[in-house]
């Protein structure tokens, strides 16, 4: 079997858009949408705008080392048409791995059930292809694109062996992994109940300037990883007070100044009392320990939630339970809510009819809506499986009502679909447009996604509905790679977004 046959082909009856009803500023979620496996990690394919979901070598099931193949599907939101696949060439279960988008869009995936391979998704042709080894097997491990293009990891004893999972690097034109003596793991641990299996496990890392990655959880430390050379690290202080948050979220909600916020975990990765903290960290030239402050609670606590950065720059923030337990539906927080970065409040949104616990995700769309789905992955009958997912209207798509949908802003022609770092981009628009918003095509799994990320623009210069806009100078800010770009109106409704590449 080639890497991409078809397997099955699902175009489905339910492809309406949603009429239930519900309260001014909760937003809207539409039809519940069948997958053929549980869609435990994700990704936008930035061509098409269809989202590829898979599981592992089974739609309901794992086992490490069990076999080298995994199971997937795309999702085509022009049609509802759902294809299924098995990915067997590169000999990968990829079932709770790394995932980063590389700066030519291709996403690339590292360990998990089989520990120690790396299997590379890209486009045009569509294929799947085999990226070198890790010099360290890896489960549960974090990575993150760099600002010079190559992708960094670190952790992941969740299989390949416990402990010692230091940090390593990917690159890209040379299809290999180098260790990074000077980038070890120990800095980073949390002190979790499970010991060595648990503490180094989705580690909070962002990329950012002169090739660093910041690692801002989920452990009580942070860290400044150094890539350049052989390496370094460099202790980047506390969230304040916040306890180890393992399973917990953190985002990039504005690249431009720095700023990151955080939201709930648990000390330890089950049977753990999670919290509704919140933070903000601002970061600056690394490796200067950024500041960080502790702002309003969430409404309720979570740990396996999802948080959705918006082009608007608020984060939705779904699913997730007050006291985590892998593979249980117990104690589900089934209202989202809208974190507000201005005034930094959280709004409870609609509450979404399924538990997105677990192995659940959730991913910004082109359309600006927030697709919610998968939990589970528990063996066949499990009641915890849930083969499906919702796409999430916000509040900003509907007029006061909150029911009529908003007129929105039209994106009428970008001046170019490839721009360098520090370029301006001149974008024109059917009307009137007040702000402007470059989100980075995401990657989702186990909370993790280290891909989003949102740079604010501005205009430098206006004339009629032309809007010259300025895009940051630093790699590390504006990563390089594929970008949804959307222009929002003076009421905040965004547009549908264009995708533009960021080139060095
Ligand atoms: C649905 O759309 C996708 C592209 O987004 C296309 O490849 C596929 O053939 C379409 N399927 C049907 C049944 O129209
Ligand atoms: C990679 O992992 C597989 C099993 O997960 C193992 O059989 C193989 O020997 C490993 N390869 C290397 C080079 O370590
Ligand atoms: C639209 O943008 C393209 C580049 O993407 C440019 O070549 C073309 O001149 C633009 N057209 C108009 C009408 O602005
Ligand atoms: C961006 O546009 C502004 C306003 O038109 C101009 O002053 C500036 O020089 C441009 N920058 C670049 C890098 O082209
Ligand atoms: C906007 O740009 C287009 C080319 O992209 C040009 O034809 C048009 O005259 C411009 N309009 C104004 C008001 O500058
Ligand atoms: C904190 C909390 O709500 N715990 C509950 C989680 O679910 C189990 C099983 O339903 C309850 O026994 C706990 O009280
Ligand atoms: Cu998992």
């Amino acid at each position: 079997m080639s890497s991409i046959d078809i397997i099955k082909t699902v175009t489905l009856s339910t492809f309406v858009y949603s009429t239930l009803v519900t309260a001014a500023g909760l937003g809207q979620w539409g039809p519940t949408i069948e997958f053929p496996i549980v869609p435990v990690a994700t990704a936008l394919l930035h061509d098409t705008g269809e989202l590829l979901v898979w599981s592992a070598y089974s739609p309901s099931t794992f086992q490490v080392d069990k076999a080298g193949y995994t199971q997937s599907a795309v999702y085509s939101p022009s049609n509802g048409t759902v294809n299924q696949y098995t990915i067997s060439n590169t000999g990968h279960d990829m079932f709770c791995p790394g995932i980063s988008i590389d700066f030519n869009g291709r996403i690339t995936v590292t360990g998990g059930d089989t520990a120690n391979k790396t299997t590379i998704y890209v486009s045009a042709p569509e294929t799947w292809t085999a990226g070198g080894l890790m010099n360290i097997p890896r489960g549960y491990q974090s990575s993150a694109t760099c600002s010079d293009g190559r992708i960094f990891t670190i952790g992941g004893s969740w299989s390949g062996g416990y402990g010692g999972k230091n940090g390593e690097i990917f690159n890209p034109s040379t299809n290999s992994w180098s260790l990074l003596k000077g980038c070890p793991v120990a800095p980073m641990l949390t002190a979790d109940a499970q010991g060595a299996f648990r503490t180094d496990n989705h580690g909070w890392l962002f990329g950012w300037k002169n090739g660093y990655v910041l690692q801002a959880g989920p452990s009580k430390a942070m860290n400044w990883y150094g890539t350049s050379g052989s390496g370094s690290q460099t202790a980047a202080g506390k969230r304040a007070s916040d306890p180890d948050s393992m399973n917990g979220n953190a985002v990039m909600y504005d690249a431009v100044a720095g700023k990151i916020a955080t939201f709930g975990g648990s000390p330890s990765y089950q049977y753990s009392y999670a919290t509704s903290n919140a933070h903000i960290i601002t970061i600056g030239t690394p490796p200067a320990a950024p500041s960080v402050a502790t702002i309003n609670n969430m409404n309720y606590a979570r740990a396996f939630a999802n948080a959705i950065i918006l082009p608007s720059g608020s984060v939705f923030i779904v699913g997730g339970q007050t006291y985590p337990i892998p593979f249980s539906d117990a104690n589900s927080t089934l209202t989202p809510e809208l974190w507000d970065p201005v005034s930094t409040k959280f709004t409870k949104m609609a509450v979404g009819p399924t538990p997105r616990n677990y192995h659940s995700v959730g991913l910004l769309m082109p359309d600006g809506t927030v697709f919610s789905g998968g939990g589970g992955l528990c063996g066949d009958g499990c009641a915890q499986n849930h083969f499906d997912g919702q796409f999430y209207s916000p509040p900003y798509l509907f007029q006061a009502d909150g029911t009529t949908k908003a007129t929105r802003p039209v994106i009428t022609n970008v001046s170019a679909s490839t721009i360098r770092v520090g370029a301006n981009i001149t974008v024109t628009t059917g009307g009137a447009v007040s702000s402007f918003a470059l989100m980075r095509i995401g990657s989702a799994t186990h909370t993790v996604n280290t891909d989003q990320r949102r740079v604010p623009l501005t205009a430098a210069s206006t004339s009629g509905f032309n809007y010259t806009l300025k895009t940051p100078t630093d790699a590390g800010v504006l990563l390089p790679g594929y970008w949804m770009l959307f222009v929002l109106d003076a009421n905040g409704v965004p547009s549908v977004a264009t995708t533009v590449k960021i080139t060095l």
